[in-house]
């Protein structure tokens, strides 16, 4: 009998890359497979590599059935700031494929998925600070309005077919591994690279936008407890609100100076700035601490010392 086996589609990017890893740990290399759209040559992995495109439902049903995989962890999805500008394609991207994996546990081909949602949910009328679980939310971007309209589908599919979705607002991540393409609180990485070999970097939103973040291991580690936790033990569907961290680039620069102190930053805002004034500074997290147990370890400073050490060593410098 084949055993059950785990698929990540969008794997190659910032959290599948890590997510990836981390599985491969836990549950043995030829029990994960790992998925992207990328050409298997360009791709330099120790697993098993499937090239899928996550609009053509055919060939996922084609690498379900022949890994018999019964998790998903559906990453693939277009951020904020690509969205924008690509607001047809992004919408069809988030949500055409999320409605694919919620049909494919509704028919029983797979048992579990987890889908991450964002903070991109809320909008400029939610309130910004310690922002809870359930304000209003009025998303201004295409990014947030697929992520919200994802939530309702994951709710639905769970009260009316029994699916078993598990989700987390993810605030901006942070890591050193794989950098983050297309988000808002992409600063927040290039940053570190810039610093490390430029000792200079130009900001595309202001010093004082506050927003949420999150270091990496902490969001592999939230994705890992949460996907643990018995089903019984959660109530209905909720994408929880995941908090951390919350500071603006002015704050960044000043812990990047303790380490380089010859960093300068410059600040040149463009769109995303609007993407930026429409979300929280901080997030409330007390759900997924009460429900599940999330623990962020991570602050501004160990997370500065992390990526500047590995970066330098990444970078060869
Ligand atoms: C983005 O900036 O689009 C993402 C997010 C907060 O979901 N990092």
């Amino acid at each position: 009998m084949k055993t059950d086996t785990i698929l990540i589609t969008g794997a190659l990017g910032q959290i599948g890359s890590e997510l990836a890893e981390k599985l491969k740990t836990i549950y043995g290399k030829n029990n994960v497979i790992i998925s992207d759209i990328r050409d298997p040559k360009d791709v330099n992995y120790d697993g098993i590599y499937e090239v899928i495109d996550v609009l053509d439902v055919e060939r996922i049903k084609e690498v379900i059935h022949k890994h018999n995989v019964k998790t998903v962890y559906h990453l693939a999805a277009l951020l904020s700031g690509t969205a924008e500008k690509n607001p047809m394609f992004g919408w069809k991207l988030n949500m055409d494929t999320l409605l694919t994996f919620l049909e494919l546990a509704k028919d029983k081909i797979i048992d579990k998925i987890f889908w991450p949602s964002s903070i991109g949910v809320f909008g400029p009328d939610t309130p910004k600070d310690n922002t809870p679980q359930n304000p209003i939310q009025t998303p201004s971007t295409v990014y947030g309005i697929s992520k919200l309209s994802g939530e309702y589908w994951c709710k639905w599919y769970q009260q009316n077919h029994n699916v078993d979705v598990r989700s987390v607002r993810f605030p901006g991540l942070i890591s050193w591994k794989t950098p983050a393409g297309g988000g808002t609180t992409d600063y927040a990485v290039d940053i570190y690279y810039k610093a490390i070999e430029n000792k200079k970097y130009t900001c595309f939103l202001e010093e004082n936008t506050y927003l949420p973040m999150l270091y990496m291991d902490d969001a592999i580690d939230a994705i890992l407890k949460l996907m643990a936790t018995d089903n019984n033990e959660l109530n209905e569907f909720k994408s929880y609100n995941l908090g951390g961290l919350s500071f603006s680039p002015k704050e960044l620069s000043i812990e990047i100076k303790k380490h380089i102190p010859e960093f300068e930053i410059s600040y040149e805002t463009d769109f995303r700035q609007a993407i930026a004034d429409s979300w929280p500074s901080s997030i409330d997290d007390t759900e997924a601490k009460t429900d599940w147990g999330f623990e962020p370890k991570n602050s501004i400073e160990k997370m500065t010392e992390i990526m500047l050490t590995n970066l330098k060593i990444k970078l060869n410098k």
